[in-house]
This record gives structure tokens, C-alpha cells and sequence, in this order.
């Protein structure tokens, strides 16, 4: 198989968020690492960790170009709240009103 190879990356519990965190066009190898009542951590390769988003709080990782800067931003979605909240690559954090409880986010990215 040409022009694919596999890489050892994150934890088995860890969720996997396809994104591009640079803006390149191409997508980069990021993880959301639940750990509870502690903020879970956005692993992305060559990007210092980011801690956003509460496990305990049922929170869902996701990704999206929130400001139209070119980059892809994380965020999570806090279904008990109906809020999206958001964390720009400036560290602009962003809550917005966003769907129902029961509602499931929809990632726009394909990991293929
Ligand atoms: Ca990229
Ligand atoms: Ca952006």
C-alpha cells in the first residue's frame, strides 16, 4: 500500500477529532483526552496541549473554522447546556447557545 502509513498516536480511550489546527489544508493528527471532572486535554502533533472541555460535564469534542481564520478551532459541546463552546488558536474563548439536549454535534471533517 502506498502513500499510507500508520502511526502509533494517543491513548485507547482518547477521541479522535479530525482537524487542521494550521491552516495548511491538510489534516492533523488530533486527540481529545477525556479525564473527567478535569479539563480534558486537545493533543494535537507539534502543538503544545490544550486543556478545554469537561468529561463530567458530558461534554463532545468537535472542530470547525468558528472565526474564518483559514485554521481549524476546537470547541465542545455541552449538551445539558445547549452551548458550544469554543477555543481559538489565540486562546479566544467563545460560548454560544447551539441546539437541543438529546441533539448530537456533527463533526464537517472526514478523518479519510
Ligand atoms: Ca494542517
Ligand atoms: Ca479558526
Amino acid at each position: 500500500m502506498t502513500g499510507r502509513k500508520t502511526v502509533k498516536w494517543g491513548y485507547r480511550t482518547d477521541i479522535p477529532v479530525p482537524l487542521d489546527a494550521d491552516g495548511d489544508g491538510a489534516i492533523d493528527l488530533t486527540t481529545w483526552r477525556p479525564r473527567g471532572a478535569v479539563s480534558g486535554l486537545w493533543i494535537t502533533r507539534d502543538i503544545s496541549p490544550i486543556g478545554w472541555g469537561i468529561e463530567a460535564a458530558g461534554d463532545i469534542p468537535l472542530a470547525g473554522d468558528f472565526d474564518n481564520d483559514g485554521a481549524d478551532d476546537i470547541a465542545t459541546w455541552r449538551p445539558r447546556r445547549t452551548k458550544l463552546l469554543i477555543y481559538n488558536r489565540t486562546g479566544i474563548k467563545t460560548r454560544l447557545a447551539l441546539g437541543e439536549e438529546g441533539e448530537t454535534p456533527i463533526n464537517r471533517r472526514c478523518a479519510l
